[in-house]
């Protein structure tokens, strides 16, 4: 069936009346009263639920991991930072894979809290520094930022500074640690290349039904990462970021990987913060779709079939629990479903209050550019689709208040 004929729908009077699987009753009715019974019953059988049927499961474990700093200069940004370049190398068998985390740091001593996210266009494209590597990785072809042939150039140097607002990072007295997705795995319908090829048994070319898609790659390259900061003496707290598809894929991080001291969904939508049973602008249908690359293949079983799903991305971010959460929306991204993104932050309410945590306790949405910023956040600003600096300015004052 071709999903991508059906008109989206974005009329609020069209979203389907559907029952909002509850936190808290467990798939065999029992009824969660503790976080005892949160941690022992509830929070791993939903973990394993969306492992096995929606972001897919990692099939092996790696035989090695290794780090090196390839560049360290501590008058970056006209001297008001210090910046580390540290490749990261992941080994398997006989196969290898590398990737590059760009660290921006402020200078100053002491364990420095960071914000670590991928990126969609290489670590050079946020910021003009020239020591800053071009990636030689898989790149998404893009006139405007002078990509061709799949191949990064200098071209492409500091196109995605609007998005990434590093100064105030750094005045923050925050950091910034960033690492472009495609050396992880690139983003196209193709399982030849990136991390899963490393993990195949003889004659495998694609993972198994219930084997990781791209964002659970993606996911896996933030904890390898986050490997290497937690051995970093100047690292304090990390805050995983990301935006869009790469915020779907910090929530499966912070989901899975606890080591994250909070984590930040900046306009997921479908298949990260948003209601899937909503089925408003993209649906479930749809993404399997365009993205056959992105979930499982066993969620594909949920295609134009929400109603089928037994829990719904509220549960995810309850996976997060009793752990900082931030979710963003923009007033017009309305493919990404701002109110299911907000309902979704709502519906984890019983989970934080389990842990005597805030979280959103109305079902009421907030005017645009008024967060609420509980242990769970949430805004919707006005604009696009996108990362601006009103997203940074939040995420760092709620940050402020935690990572200290
Ligand atoms: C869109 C996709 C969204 C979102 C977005 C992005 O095409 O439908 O789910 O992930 O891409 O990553 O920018």
């Amino acid at each position: 069936m071709a999903f991508a004929q059906f008109e989206p729908n974005y009329d609020e009077n069209k979203v389907p009346k559907f029952i909002v699987p509850d936190p808290l009753t467990s798939f065999d009715g029992t009824q969660i009263k503790n976080t005892g019974d949160w941690s022992k019953i509830r929070r791993p059988e939903l973990l394993a639920f969306f492992e096995n049927e929606v972001y897919g499961k990692v099939p092996g474990n790696l035989d090695d991991i290794s780090f090196k700093i390839l560049e360290e200069n501590t008058n970056a940004l006209s001297g008001t930072a210090h910046i580390k370049q540290v490749e990261v190398t992941l080994k398997k068998d006989t196969e290898s894979l590398s990737f590059t985390i760009l660290m921006y740091l402020p200078k100053t001593t002491g364990k420095i809290p960071l914000f670590l996210g991928l990126n969609f266009y290489g670590n050079h494209t946020v910021t003009n520094d020239e020591n800053v590597i071009v990636s030689s990785a898989w790149s998404m072809n893009n006139e405007g930022f002078g990509i061709k042939d799949n191949t990064a150039t200098e071209k492409s140097r500091g196109v995605r500074i609007n998005r990434w607002d590093i100064s105030s990072i750094i005045a923050s007295g925050m950091g910034l640690a960033t690492i472009y997705y495609g050396e992880i795995d690139p983003d196209k319908n193709d399982f030849s290349d990136g991390l899963h090829s490393l993990f195949y048994e003889a004659g495998q070319e694609k993972p198994k039904a219930d084997e990781w898609g791209s964002i659970a790659a993606w996911a896996f390259g933030l904890s390898r990462a986050m490997d290497y900061l937690v051995q970093d003496s100047s690292v304090g707290k990390v805050i995983v970021f990301g935006h869009s598809r790469l915020g779907k894929a910090a929530l499966w991080a912070g989901a899975m990987d606890d080591r994250f001291a909070a984590v930040i969904s900046n306009d997921s939508g479908c298949g990260g913060a948003a209601l899937s049973k909503r089925r408003f602008g993209e649906t479930v249908g749809r993404i399997n779709e365009s993205f056959p690359h992105w979930f499982c293949d066993n969620f594909n079983v949920y295609n134009n079939n929400e109603e089928a799903l037994p829990v719904d991305q509220h549960q995810l971010l309850a996976l997060i629990a009793p752990r900082p959460l931030y979710v963003a929306s923009a007033q017009e991204d309305e493919w990404a479903d701002p109110k299911g993104e907000f309902l979704s932050a709502h519906y984890t309410t019983s989970v934080y209050g389990l842990f005597g945590k805030k979280g959103i306790g109305t079902t009421e949405m907030p005017e645009v550019n008024m967060p609420i910023q509980n242990t769970v956040a949430y805004h919707i600003r006005t604009g696009i689709h996108d990362v601006t600096d009103y997203d940074w300015e939040q995420y760092i004052k709620w940050a402020k208040k935690f990572v200290e």
